[in-house]
């Protein structure tokens, strides 16, 4: 999926209002934001091999390589493909999609989209061009659900009411811990270890589209 939000709006949402405005090379305008379904039947998108980030991650990154060269070609447009990181430069992802209308923050503090609930995972394009934004949306994915993906959490990150962001960084490190170790003797290209983060409050999520 994709849609488009304007850099104004992306600099006023709540996680700029907390962390300041991002310095960005040019004068950019418009986001686009790629959202790419991880389905629950294919886990291996999302398992972290180091450096190399998951493979999800290299296939969002192909797509949005191939639409930079097309907006490139088709419309002399210099797009810039953004860092996954906030530190090295990326944006606040989640809040850019919901701007671009993919979709509403739940309460498991992920973006929800009505097509594949938080079953995805996102990447963004900048550009110097004033594009017209595909958001806000008017959905409310969690009114009225009895929340399965809080009781889903192993660390109860959800027990004061809304998402601790320190309990849940407990279970990232103990998915850290628990990197699985490929055998030796594996193809050349095949990791040799990675971590499998959890992903319970997001499997739990009863939309589905
Ligand atoms: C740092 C980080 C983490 C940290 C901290 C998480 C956190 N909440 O901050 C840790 C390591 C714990 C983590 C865990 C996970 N993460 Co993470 N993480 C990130 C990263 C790199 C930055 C997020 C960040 O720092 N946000 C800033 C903090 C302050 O904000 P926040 O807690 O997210 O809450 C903000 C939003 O909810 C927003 N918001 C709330 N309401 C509204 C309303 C509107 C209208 C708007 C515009 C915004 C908005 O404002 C809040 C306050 O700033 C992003 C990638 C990126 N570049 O954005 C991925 C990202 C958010 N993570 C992702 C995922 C999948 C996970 C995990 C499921 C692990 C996994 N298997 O990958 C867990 C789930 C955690 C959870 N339930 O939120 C995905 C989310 C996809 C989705 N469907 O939403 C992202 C987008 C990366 C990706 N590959 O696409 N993550």
């Amino acid at each position: 999926m994709a849609g488009i939000a304007s850099v104004a709006s992306l600099q006023k949402s709540p996680s700029y209002e907390i962390y300041g405005k991002s310095e960005w090379p040019r004068d950019p305008k418009s986001v686009i934001v790629l959202a790419l379904i991880h389905d629950e039947a294919e886990p291996d998108l999302d398992w972290w091999d180091g450096k190399r980030g998951t493979p999800g991650n290299r296939r969002i990154e192909s797509i949005a390589n191939n639409l930079r060269q097309w907006l490139k070609e088709d419309l002399s447009s210099d797009a810039y493909l953004l860092p996954y990181d906030v530190e090295k430069g990326g944006i606040f992802l989640k809040d850019a999609a919901v701007l671009a209308g993919l979709g509403a923050i739940g309460m498991n503090n992920l973006i929800i989209t009505p097509e594949f609930g938080p079953r995805v995972r996102l990447r963004a394009l900048l550009l110097d061009v004033d594009l017209a934004p595909t958001g806000p949306i008017d959905f409310a994915p969690c009114a009225g659900c009895d929340m399965p993906c809080k009781w889903a959490c192993p660390q109860e990150a959800f027990k004061s009411g809304s998402y601790s962001r320190t309990l849940c960084n407990e279970q990232m490190k103990r998915d850290e811990a628990n990197t699985v170790i490929v055998e030796e003797g594996q193809e050349k290209d095949v990791p040799s270890r990675y971590i499998k983060y959890c992903r319970a409050c997001e499997l739990a999520c009863p939309i589905r589209g």
